[in-house]
């Protein structure tokens, strides 16, 4: 029944028979999973369904977004505030959806911001970054975000390690002894989800690259892979490659937490930035704070252990019992499957090859379960099934290899076109994977789409994974790079998504509740317009009084209470995007007029049969002009004067 299209291996489409069907979600129907996908240097995260790969949603996270206003509104400015000002883009890598005793629980997806290291996130029932917390001590948020089996702890740990302290102004070349590492342990209040730095953990200057925690019976473990023990500052692609070994550094969380509570963290001073959305206020706010506490292995002891791990480590994974810990060094010709067991027999029997920068190193025999051998060129990262198989993606000979756990046996491989990067198995990292598809994010795309000049669409690929075979099911091309994902049922998130926010529950400060609270106001030089958009008018839709000079605030409150109705609110020449407003939802459009006339505004979003009547003029006049504010929506209605 299944025709294999016959082409020779490398230049095949190799699809089954049935893959059409296999992928083929009829109009009109739902997908069975939401796939979160990072967007890599687009600083968003995109959701695709699946099997379809038909594209849902862009969630602005650490980039602007002028198509929904997101960092041009007021509202939402200082969500991307931190210690360094407003910044406006960052390199969103890896997600992590949120599980309750290792399982989704639907909650949350978080995301990392690896440029200016930060962690947000994205409430799960309304599809929005709610809150972004800063990294201090970080270089580069790369190691991140990675949580706990209760999403106790959202996880990051610094790529680049830097100058701390007060001695900030170091030469370049004194890394070794200037320049530390850290990572950071960042709480997550259950059941609000806000995160607070709860401590760090001081360590030697080497590049923290992924993580994952344990889970199941290594709950209280978390793991990291680390290159560049060579402590280089340049050319690392030559000097951090020297070593035949490097790190997988083994945390004792559990430990940390004790020290913790007894008093053995040292306060440090830093600054960063705190910054949360508030779904009442329809607001964000931004807090600076000053000081974390840091926890140094080299006082405290049976905190942090050392493996090593060949060579250039690169993806860290635990699999589903948590007993398996599974290394990829880019560089290696085998794969390090380590064993939680041994790791905690050779710490208990003292199995160690002296230290690292005072962290014992454990012996690399007596923490392997195996390796997998001959498995491919350049294994980074590894997903799992439920039923005991891991698929390890491989950057260099483009593929993914089915490899089983107990006896490391190389089970099935497949061609991916080209050059995959992360991969993703739905419930992959968690401690019950719902299995049935394996997703690849390739970095290359070459002559899989259509060209479309110099820049082709990145892209993924489909297969299924419910038979012995993997089966290529899809190609679809993704927005940014898609750099990690993680796949959940649709059960769990579609039944709690937000359809509204309600107009009786709407606490911004500007909002207006109802077309008869629309008023223009003038403070000094700020013209505050309290306006409503309900089908198809805004209240008012006939300003005057606004002089050069001003700057003038548009708080548009939607006052429709239908899912799937947002109004957009323009106006001509505004250095600033739209508005996109959810209704029952406020938003603040700033407008600094810098030419006097009139000047249309109107709604963007295709809302009614008389959208295109959906707009108005404000009119501008001279610095002294004597003009005063008059607003209204058919009726002419003067301000009261203040
Ligand atoms: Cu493998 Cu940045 Cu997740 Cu790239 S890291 S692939
Ligand atoms: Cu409101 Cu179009």
């Amino acid at each position: 029944m299944m025709q294999t299209a016959c082409k020779p291996k490398g230049m095949q489409t190799a699809v089954q028979g049935d893959a059409a069907v296999k992928a083929y979600v009829p109009p009109g129907q739902y997908d069975e999973f939401y796939n979160f996908v990072s967007g890599g240097f687009s600083g968003q995260m995109s959701v695709y369904g699946l099997p379809s790969g038909r594209l849902f949603r862009v969630i602005p996270v650490f980039s602007v977004d002028p198509e929904k206003g997101y960092g041009y509104a007021e509202e939402t400015k200082a969500m991307l505030n931190t210690s360094h000002g407003f910044v406006p883009w960052d390199d969103l890598h890896h997600i992590a959806l949120s599980t309750s005793e290792g399982i989704h629980d639907g909650r949350w997806a978080f995301g990392n911001g690896n440029n200016t290291p930060r962690i947000a996130r994205i409430d799960l029932k309304t599809f929005r970054t709610a809150e972004i917390i800063e990294i201090p001590n970080s270089g580069g948020n790369h190691s991140s975000p990675f949580i706990t089996e209760n999403s106790e702890y959202v996880v990051a740990g610094t790529r680049f390690s830097v100058p701390m302290g007060d001695k900030l102004d170091v030469p370049i070349n004194t890394y070794k002894e200037n320049f530390r590492g850290t990572v950071s342990f960042i709480s997550v209040d259950q059941p609000t989800g806000h995160m607070k730095i709860a401590f760090q953990i001081l360590l030697p200057g080497v590049n923290f690259d992924l993580a994952r925690a344990g889970k199941g019976k290594s709950h209280g473990w978390f793991f990291f892979s680390c290159y560049n023990s060579e402590r280089a500052n340049t050319l690392l692609e030559v000097n951090a490659s020297q070593k035949d070994k490097d790190f997988v550094m083994a945390v004792n969380w559990k430990k940390a937490e004790e020290y913790l509570k007894a008093g053995k963290g040292q306060k440090r001073s830093v600054k960063y930035a705190h910054n949360v959305y508030d779904d009442s206020k329809h607001m964000a706010t931004s807090t600076i704070e000053n000081e974390v506490i840091v926890l140094d292995p080299k006082d405290l002891p049976d905190m942090v252990y050392l493996m090593p791990c060949p060579k250039s480590p690169h993806g860290c994974d635990t699999d589903p019992t948590g007993e398996y810990i599974v290394g990829s060094g880019k560089l290696a010709a085998i794969i390090p499957v380590f064993s939680f067991t041994k790791i905690q027999e050779a710490i208990a029997q003292k199995k160690f090859d002296g230290d690292y920068e005072g962290i014992p190193v454990l012996n690399y025999d007596a923490v392997l379960h195996g390796e997998v051998k001959k498995p491919g060129l350049g294994p980074l990262h590894t997903e799992f099934d439920d039923k005991g198989n891991a698929y390890t993606s491989f950057f260099v000979s483009s593929e993914i290899v089915k490899w089983r756990i107990s006896d490391l046996q190389v089970l099935d491989r497949v061609a991916t076109y080209y050059s995959v990067g992360h991969l993703c198995v739905p419930g992959g990292p968690t401690k019950k994977p719902w299995g049935k598809y394996v997703i690849a994010y390739n970095k290359i795309t070459k002559d899989r789409y259509l060209p479309t000049g110099p820049e082709l669409t990145q892209s993924a690929q489909l297969f299924s994974i419910d038979g012995d075979k993997m089966k290529l099911l899809l190609d679809f091309p993704t927005i940014g790079e898609p750099h990690y994902a993680e796949a959940i049922p649709a059960e769990l998130l579609k039944k709690n998504s937000t359809k509204i926010y309600k107009l009786e529950e709407n606490k911004n400060p500007y909002a207006a509740l109802g077309e008869k609270n629309a008023k223009v106001e003038r403070k000094g030089n700020e013209v505050h317009v309290y306006m409503t958009s309900i089908r198809s008018h805004f209240t008012p839709d006939n300003i005057e009084g606004v002089k050069l000079g001003d700057a003038v605030y548009f708080h548009v409150t939607n006052l429709e209470q239908d899912w799937d109705v947002p109004h957009g609110f323009a106006v001509k020449g505004a250095n600033n995007a739209e508005l996109l407003i959810m209704p029952g939802e406020t938003q603040t459009l700033l407008w600094k007029p810098e030419r006097v006339g009139v000047f249309p505004m109107y709604c963007t979003d295709f809302c009614s049969a008389l959208h295109q009547e959906m707009q108005g003029y404000i009119r501008v006049s001279p610095a002294g002009s004597n003009v005063p504010i008059t607003f209204s929506t058919g009726v002419k209605r003067e301000e009261k004067v203040q």
